[in-house]
């Protein structure tokens, strides 16, 4: 699955970087939401993302999470930024730049998603596992990173039933029609942009916990 050169060279390269004297650089890994609410089947994806201040040439972690709450769907994706190296414990969760050192804020490291198996909540977290040649963070042109981990939280509620969600949907659309002719009732949604009704959307979250992911009624024109 991955190639015996990129992996010696990653093992290579933690020796070579470790070397090379102590930790420096500013380094935060986190997830793309520190809180995620989900329905109980529902497959969704995080991202885990570094705020980069010193170059890095490679990374490796871990990830835990309670697996009777949650199930991973595949392997995670690495980000565009890296190629993916050779992870010992089998989790994928390891990458190399392999031309140009990369730095700077919201740098995707990987995509991991999940299935969410039954209710509950479970946290997230991040680390490296010390021994592990294949983890840390390793540094251009030499020593590791001190990353600070930020974790996350994932609640898994009851998925509506399927009549319950026809009612809602045709009540918030009944009530983005009557909003219509008025500008202070939309709003945005954070993660596409789209114009939503914010009566709409109020409810929605009301009865399911969660914001649109996507626009159920877009604004009618105006008469
Ligand atoms: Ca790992």
């Amino acid at each position: 699955m991955f190639s015996l050169k990129r992996d010696t060279v990653w093992v290579g390269l933690v020796t070579l970087v470790g070397l090379g004297g102590p930790a420096r650089g500013g380094l935060i890994v986190r997830f793309d939401t520190p809180e995620r609410t989900v329905g109980t089947g529902e497959v969704f994806t995080m991202d885990i993302l570094a705020d980069v201040g010193d170059p890095l040439v490679g990374w490796g972690l871990d990830l835990w999470f309670d697996p009777s709450i949650l199930s991973l769907v595949g392997p995670p994706a690495i980000g565009p930024r890296w190629f993916q190296t050779n992870a010992p414990d089998g989790d994928g969760l390891a990458g190399l730049a392999f031309v140009d050192s990369v730095s700077g804020a919201d740098v995707l490291l990987a995509s991991v998603t999940f299935s969410a198996v039954t209710l509950g909540e479970t946290d997230l977290i991040l680390s490296t596992t010390i021994g592990d040649l294949n983890e840390g963070f390793a540094l251009d042109p030499a020593g590791f990173a001190d990353p600070v981990f930020q974790g996350a939280h994932v609640s898994v509620v009851p998925e509506p039933p399927t009549g319950l969600l026809c009612v809602i949907a045709l009540s918030v659309i009944g009530l983005a029609r009557r909003c219509a002719g008025s500008d202070a009732c939309w709003e945005t949604i954070p993660a596409t942009g789209s114009p939503i009704c914010a009566t709409m959307e109020r409810t929605r979250i009301a009865s399911t916990g969660r914001r649109a992911k996507s626009v159920l009624s877009r604004r009618p024109r105006s008469a």
